[in-house]
């Protein structure tokens, strides 16, 4: 009898997972497969895992081809398995081919070819099918988002819109090689062809291009902001949900794991009640950019508010007392630097953002009994420490953290689409609409030349 073993996450279990297994299962009598733990995956910088475990087994074990499941949890375990169930035969798909030919010593080693650009044309009895994204904007961010999607599981990235030639056929030089589809001119035409997209066009477009597409029962990710006054951001929020569709604003720190381990400290009690929150988020942009010539929807503020203000919100609430704020504008009368104040019953917070002017990107959490201080950049939340009155006492944390963020936020983006996480705290609809009601006091108060 000759026994075959192969290894996976079958996250999502799609075509690709199901040809890989008949064929592995053909490689010989009986086959074993070993499907991996959260942890271990976590370990070899696998980080967005959708499915739990018993469910990837349960996919492995319909397709009939497996004749014994185990658990993979740790390294080295592939050469203790193919010894201790006496394997003939290891394999695994092409995207793997030379990574194991160290297995070699202990027994035939077959590389399977992969299933290229698995289709949304899914077998019979599959839960899930692969989620067509079409990222609207054609930007700086959307190149980012469309190399950090080859790391997203379930996802792909099959198309863009932009009305704007100039900045579509930028795009098309940059990322010539993804050879993306890019639609110029029907809006509704692009979204027909889409489960889901991901909206990073310019600021003043978010609400009515994210609105177009919830009213297609399309899911949406957007950019920040998502929209300039409260009553949008309900309603949006409201659509959506009538929609039953999913609808997440994209400020990327909330959906950090570091970020999420910080809440956790900060919630825990270790420091006390918290009494102030101060966030800084600065970079200095090139003078000729958007961001720094548009009088109207440019400086500091509205691109980057929202993240400074998210950590604020996450930890002192929704329901803040006031608000105001002071500005160092340039000559067109929109703001290099921006320094916000936001006063709670018992508590105060301060955000700066700066887009010309720069300064130190740390979140400081101050509380009864000691803080929390992240050092810069807090946002990708690689290290914090707590500190106490006692300066001999720190606690120092160093959370793991890969990639640019972005997928993070897709994994999150992902785990709602199908229904998992429904009930997820990372950033609430009540949390993004209080921080959109910051944005439309800005915007009313400030004073445009
Ligand atoms: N696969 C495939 N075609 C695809 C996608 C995946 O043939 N379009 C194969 C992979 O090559 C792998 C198996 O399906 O052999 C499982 O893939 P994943 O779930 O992505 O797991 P992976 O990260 O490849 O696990 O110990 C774990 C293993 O080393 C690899």
């Amino acid at each position: 009898m000759t026994k075959v073993i192969t290894y996976g996450t079958f996250d999502l279990f799609h075509e690709g997972h199901y040809k890989l297994l008949e064929r592995a299962k053909a490689l010989g009598d009986y086959l074993i497969v070993g499907v991996t733990t959260e942890h271990f995956d976590e370990t070899r910088g696998k980080f967005d895992v959708i499915d739990p475990i018993m469910k990837r087994i349960e996919n492995v074990k319909n397709t009939g081809f497996a004749d014994m499941i185990i658990v993979e949890d740790h390294e080295g375990q592939k050469i203790e398995d193919i010894q201790k169930y006496g394997v003939d035969i290891f394999t695994l798909g092409s995207d793997w081919v030379g990574a194991f030919d160290y297995l070699k010593t202990f027994c035939k080693v077959v590389y399977l070819e992969r299933t290229p650009n698995v289709s949304s044309t899914m077998l019979r009895g599959s839960t899930f099918k692969v989620t067509k994204l079409g990222i609207v904007g054609t930007g700086r961010i959307a190149e980012r988002f469309l190399m950090e999607s080859r790391y997203a599981s379930g996802l792909a990235v099959i198309g863009a819109y932009n009305p704007d030639q100039e900045s579509v056929s930028q795009f098309r030089k940059k990322c010539a090689e993804y050879e993306l589809p890019v639609e110029t001119e029907d809006y509704e035409l692009f979204l027909a062809g889409v489960d889901a997209v991901y909206i990073a066009s310019t600021h003043e477009t978010h609400y009515s291009y994210v609105k177009a597409a919830l009213s297609a029962g399309k899911h949406v990710l957007c950019e920040k902001p998502l929209a300039f006054t409260r009553k949008e951001s309900e309603e949006l929020y409201e659509l959506a949900s009538s929609k039953k569709a999913v609808l997440m604003e994209a400020i990327k720190a909330a959906y950090c794991p570091g970020f999420q381990q910080l809440l956790n400290v900060v919630q825990s009690g270790k420091i006390g009640e918290i009494k102030d929150v101060e966030a800084c988020f600065s970079r200095i942009a090139a003078a000729e950019s958007r961001e720094r010539t548009d009088a109207r929807y440019g400086g500091a503020f509205l691109e980057y508010g929202g993240n400074a203000l998210m950590p604020i919100i996450k930890i002192l609430g929704k329901n803040y007392e006031s608000v105001t704020f002071d500005s160092i504008n340039n000559e067109l009368g929109t703001d290099d630097y921006t320094k916000i104040q936001i006063r709670y019953k018992d508590a105060m917070a301060t955000a700066k953002v700066g887009m010309a002017i720069k300064s130190e990107g740390q979140l400081v959490v101050a509380g009864t009994k000691g803080y929390v201080i992240a050092q810069s950049p807090w946002w990708l939340t690689e290290k914090f420490d707590v500190r106490y009155e006692d300066e001999s006492i720190i606690e120092h944390y160093e959370p793991k953290f890969i990639g640019d963020g972005l997928r993070y936020e897709m994994s999150e983006f992902m785990a709602k689409i199908h229904g998992i996480g429904e009930k997820s705290y990372k950033l609430t609809a009540g949390e993004s609409i209080a921080i959109t009601g910051i944005v439309e006091e800005f915007v009313r108060t400030r004073r445009i030349i």
